[in-house]
């Protein structure tokens, strides 16, 4: 028996008349007496199949007539050409062997979101899904690859940790012996402490929030790439998020053109998404807003509604710079030019989209910094380690963190950053 052929590869070079063993599910099937169209599925696509009595075992032809969608099976036969065949091709069944017969499958046509979501482990066998985490996949080599070939060094920090880096809303408390422990909303301050050896670091880990709200922007649990340097400014920073995002991009449509359009994303509308990305500062954007009748003052937080019509008409991501220090966390560094702001960014996905990464320029002041954790009444032993930082050989350094799942959300143009996960997390869900 011949070795086994993808079913990708088969219909890119298809080497008509030869014989060709393909493993995979059945994907549709239908027979019409003496004749079965099974549709087969792999990692990388779809075949149909033609089973017709006479050409294989009087057995085989019954198990395949009999296997219910979703049955693995390897198959052998000839590759001809057949332009209604999905894919213009199909293969002549020689051999038909099933080796997990289903049973029936509780996905069909038409079904509610709901029981779509409780049969996760099921539905991420769709060919949505499926193109969805080829292009994560892509969208993180396409990091790798970038902050390799720009000296980030990769590292790994806890998850389990007493620092709430975020503030304490959105804190996942737990027992920890004897103690209380979090888990981590942010890796940030951990690579704050890494610099100091490495320059520049960069992890990817799982980041945990409490969120309350259900939208179509947060989860539970996403997945962090956070980077922090030393030796640079808010402004070096943000040329770093805009090679980053764009090297993640490029990755994407390198490899990734056929699932984009599967998904409805037309590759062609990212391919502008290159540095530099437009700057605006928020007290600009604000006056924008207001002008488009939004009621809002300096100091009014920016929610996904804004950050919509900001970006709405974009085709880039915009960074919005100088946020007014209250709505920012402890650790940002003031902006001397506009001292009410902070030297920080967030970058905005186009068309809507909204917050893919936040960041910011470090406070590098130790008193600085303990004087703003006591106006927050917040309890100063947990966060000792952290002041050291800036006893021992501070330096100007700034970092970021990017939500992956954000990125996958945008690039794929999902309408829930549910889809951008295997396994979602949100205030409603944990199972599977
Ligand atoms: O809260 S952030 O804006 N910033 C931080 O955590 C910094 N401590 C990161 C750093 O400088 N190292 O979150 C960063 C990004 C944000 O822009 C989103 O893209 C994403 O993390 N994020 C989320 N994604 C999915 N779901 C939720 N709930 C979520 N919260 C933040």
């Amino acid at each position: 028996m011949s070795p086994p052929s993808k079913i990708g590869s088969i219909l890119s070079s298809p080497q008509l008349g030869q014989e060709e063993t393909v493993q995979g599910w059945i994907y549709r099937t239908r027979s019409s007496g003496a004749i079965v169209f099974a549709v087969v599925r792999d990692s990388t696509g779809i075949i149909q199949v033609t089973v017709k009595k006479g050409n294989l075992s009087e057995e085989e032809f019954e198990a395949a007539k009999s296997a219910p969608v979703e049955s693995s099976v390897v198959v052998r036969g000839k590759v001809f050409e057949d332009k209604r065949a999905p894919g213009g091709y199909e293969v002549k069944a020689s051999g038909f062997k099933v080796v997990g017969t289903a049973q029936p499958f509780p996905i069909t046509e038409y079904q509610s979101e709901e029981l779509l979501l409780d049969n996760r482990h099921l539905w991420i066998r769709s060919r949505e899904q499926t193109a969805v985490m080829k292009i994560k996949a892509s969208v993180l080599e396409g990091a790798r690859n970038w902050l390799k070939a720009n000296d980030f060094v990769e590292v790994t920090p806890p998850i389990l940790t007493q620092n709430a880096c975020e503030g304490g809303v959105t804190l996942f408390k737990l027992k920890y012996f004897d103690r209380e422990a979090f888990l981590s909303q942010s890796a940030q301050m951990y690579l704050e402490a890494l610099i100091f050896s490495l320059d520049r670091v960069y992890s990817l880990t799982p980041s945990f929030r409490a969120e309350k709200s259900r939208t179509t922007r947060h989860l539970t649990e996403y997945w962090h790439l956070e980077l922090e340097e030393a030796w640079t400014d808010n402004e070096g920073n943000m040329e770093v998020q805009e090679g980053l995002v764009s090297a993640m991009v490029e990755q994407v449509l390198e490899d990734r053109q056929e699932e984009l359009k599967l998904l409805g994303r037309d590759p062609n509308e990212l391919k502008e998404v290159r540095p530099p990305f437009k700057r605006v500062r928020y007290s600009q954007a604000i006056e924008a807003l207001k002008a488009q009748g939004f009621d809002l003052r300096f100091g009014s937080d920016m929610g996904a509604v804004e950050e919509r019509a900001l970006t709405a008409n974009e085709k880039v991501p915009l960074f919005v710079t100088n946020f007014p220090k209250e709505i920012k966390a402890f650790y940002m560094k003031e902006d001397p030019d506009e001292p009410t702001t902070f030297k920080c960014s967030d970058l905005l996905a186009p068309e809507g989209y909204g917050e893919i990464i936040g960041g910011s320029e470090r406070e590098t002041d130790v008193d600085t910094l303990i004087a703003r954790l006591e106006a927050l009444q917040i309890p100063m032993e947990t966060y000792q380690w952290y002041l050291d930082l800036r006893r021992y050989g501070s330096v100007p350094h700034a970092g970021f963190g990017l939500g992956v799942e954000r990125v996958v959300r945008w690039v794929c143009k999902l309408e829930h950053i549910r889809d951008a996960v295997p396994f979602p997390r949100t205030v409603a869900r944990c199972y599977p």
